[in-house]
C-alpha cells in the first residue's frame, strides 16, 4: 500500500482513497498508524452528530432525512453505519444503504457501512478513526448511525459532539435505555414515529425520566418526528444547531473534545501495554516459574511487568 499516496488521496476528498482508509481502520491495517498521522492535523473541523436507538426505530431513515437538511443547508456530509459487535456489516446496514440510495449520485454525500473486523481496540476505538478520515477528507457533518443501543453503541454515540437518541412508540423503552447508560450521553431525543399510537407517552415518559435525572447546563430536548413523512425534521435540524451553538459558545465542546482525546490516548496505551505484557510475560519462563511455584504472588507479578515497560 502506498500509504503516501492514500492519504493525500484523502486529503483532496477522493472517495476511493476514503473507503480504502476506512477498510484500513476495519482491519486494524499494519499501515493504519502512519494513516493516522498523516491526517490528524487535518481534523478537528467537521461537526459530528451520532444516532443511537434499538434497531427498527427510524435511525437510518432519519440519517437519510437529516442528509436532506444538511445538503439542503449546503453543507457536505458523510454518514458512516457502524456495527460493534460485528465483523460483518450485515442486513441491517445494507438495508440502510438502500434506503439512503437516493442520495447515492450525490457528490457532497458520503455513506458507508462499518464493522470491527480486527481493530484490536473494538469499534469504540475503530469509529473515532474511521470519522477523523471523513473529518479529513473535508465532509462538513458526519454522521455516525449504530445499530442498537449496548455499550459499545453508548461508547460510540458519545465519541460524537451531538448525539441523538431515538426512541419509538413499541421499541426501546426509556427505562431500558436508563439501564444501558444511554440517557446520560443523550443530547437530543428524538421520539420517531409519531404518526403512531403511544408516541406521547414514549414522550412523556422521557421527560418523566430526564425530571428525575441530574440538571445539567444543557436540558435535552425531546423532540418528535415521523421521518417517513418528513414531519418533524426542520425541528430536529435546528435542535442539533442549537446544541451545537451552545456547546461553542459554553466552551463544552473543546471540554468535550478533550476528554475524548484524553480517553482514546487512554485506551489505545492500555492495549498497546496488554499486548506487550501478555508477550513478556509467555516469554518470562523464571516469572512463570515463580508464580507455579507459588513464589511470587500475582500482584507482585503485574507490578513488576508494568515497572519494566518504558513509559
Ligand atoms: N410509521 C413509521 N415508520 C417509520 C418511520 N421512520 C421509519 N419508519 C420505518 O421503520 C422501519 C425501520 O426504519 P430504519 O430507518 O431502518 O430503522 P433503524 O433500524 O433504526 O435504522 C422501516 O420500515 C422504516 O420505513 C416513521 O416515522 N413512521
Ligand atoms: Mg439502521
Amino acid at each position: 500500500v502506498d500509504v503516501e499516496a492514500l492519504i493525500a488521496g484523502v486529503l483532496a476528498g477522493e472517495r476511493r482513497a476514503v473507503a480504502r482508509a476506512i477498510s484500513a481502520v476495519e482491519d486494524g491495517a499494519p499501515e493504519l498508524p502512519a494513516i493516522s498521522a498523516g491526517l490528524y492535523a487535518r481534523t478537528g473541523t467537521a461537526a459530528t452528530i451520532g444516532l443511537t436507538g434499538a434497531p427498527g426505530v427510524g435511525k437510518s431513515t432519519l440519517a437519510g432525512e437529516l442528509v436532506r437538511a444538511a445538503r439542503e443547508a449546503g453543507r457536505t456530509v458523510a454518514v458512516l453505519a457502524v456495527d460493534p459487535t460485528s465483523p460483518y456489516t450485515g442486513g441491517a446496514l445494507l438495508g440502510d444503504r438502500v434506503r439512503m440510495q437516493e442520495h447515492a449520485t450525490d457528490e457532497g454525500v458520503f455513506i458507508r457501512s462499518m464493522a470491527t473486523r480486527g481493530h484490536l481496540g473494538g469499534m469504540s476505538l475503530a469509529a473515532p478513526e474511521a470519522v477523523r478520515i471523513l473529518d479529513a477528507a473535508g465532509y462538513d457533518l458526519v454522521i455516525v448511525e449504530t445499530v442498537g443501543v449496548g455499550q459499545a453503541e453508548v461508547d460510540v454515540a458519545a465519541a460524537t459532539d451531538t448525539a441523538l437518541v431515538v426512541l419509538a412508540p413499541g421499541l426501546g423503552d426509556a427505562v431500558q435505555m436508563a439501564k444501558a447508560g444511554i440517557l446520560e450521553v443523550a443530547d437530543v431525543f428524538v421520539v420517531n414515529k409519531a404518526d403512531r399510537d403511544g408516541a406521547n407517552e414514549v414522550v412523556r415518559e422521557l421527560h418523566q425520566m430526564l425530571r428525575m435525572g441530574p440538571p445539567r447546563t444543557w436540558a435535552p430536548p425531546v423532540l418528535a418526528t415521523a421521518a417517513l413523512e418528513r414531519r418533524g425534521i426542520a425541528e430536529l435540524w435546528e435542535a442539533v444547531d442549537e446544541h451545537r451553538g451552545h456547546l461553542t459558545a459554553s466552551g463544552d465542546l473543546e471540554g468535550k473534545r478533550r476528554a475524548r482525546q484524553l480517553r482514546e490516548v487512554e485506551s489505545l496505551a492500555a492495549e498497546r501495554f496488554r499486548l506487550r505484557a501478555a508477550a513478556t510475560l509467555e516469554d518470562d519462563a523464571g516469572l512463570l516459574a515463580d508464580l507455579a511455584a507459588r513464589r511470587i504472588d500475582p500482584y507482585a507479578a503485574a507490578d513488576q511487568l508494568a515497572r519494566g515497560s518504558p513509559a
